[in-house]
């Protein structure tokens, strides 16, 4: 009669199927760390890519009904301003046209490294009121430093995380450039920056 000398599991085997489940438990850990990060991090580009579009769908559309005479300043490339004044077209009345109260946009610094874009109406008036658009703006665009150079290659020099330059085209339109970088910080605590140019042509 056969009689199995085994009973049970040795040390070496148990010791094994320990560090087997121990490297399994560590990769699966892994996998699910990594699968957090990179929902995390997909959650924070939606969202930077969205108060980007929202943002300059904001300035355009303020800047469309704006007139051409009344836009301040009117720089123009290599230069930009992180600010601009215009006042919008209501239509005309009698033969005049009808201007709507001072309006301004403008890039505005807040106690931490980035700055806010916000939106004045009826600027200098008693009914004034600033409106916020956007909380997460560089100081400077996206890859760009103050040395006089176009570090970023966009034909600007120096320019603000929220810049403005303007370009009158041969028909004597004129155009506002509007640069703008927003920056979110990802889940390991990296700024991650997202910029965007946009254009959009005065009334004149
Ligand atoms: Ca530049
Ligand atoms: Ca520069």
């Amino acid at each position: 009669m056969k009689v199995n000398s085994r009973s049970g599991f040795t040390l070496i085997e148990v010791l094994i199927a320990s560090v087997i489940f121990a490297l399994i438990s560590i990769n699966i850990a892994m996998v699910t760390r990594a699968g957090s990060h990179a929902t995390a991090n997909g959650v924070m580009h939606e969202l930077l890519n969205s108060e980007l579009d929202l943002t300059l769908d904001r300035i355009k559309l303020a800047l469309m009904s704006a007139s051409a005479d009344n836009v301040y300043p009117q720089v123009s490339a290599p230069a930009s301003n992180d600010r601009i004044d215009f006042n919008t077209s209501l239509g005309v009345q009698s033969g005049v046209h009808v201007m709507g109260d001072p309006e301004r946009i403008e890039w505005s610094p807040t106690e931490n490294e980035v700055g806010r874009v916000v939106w004045t109406q009826s600027l200098g008036l008693p009914n004034e009121r600033t409106i916020q658009w956007s909380k997460s703006i560089p100081t400077m665009q996206n890859k760009e430093i103050i040395n006089l150079s176009d570090d970023n290659a966009n034909g600007l020099v120096d320019e603000p995380g929220l810049s403005f330059h303007v370009q009158h085209a041969s028909n004597k339109e004129m155009q506002v450039y509007i640069t703008l970088t927003v920056t979110k910080t990802d889940s390991s605590g990296r700024p991650v920056p997202a910029n965007r140019q946009v254009n959009v042509t005065c009334r004149n």
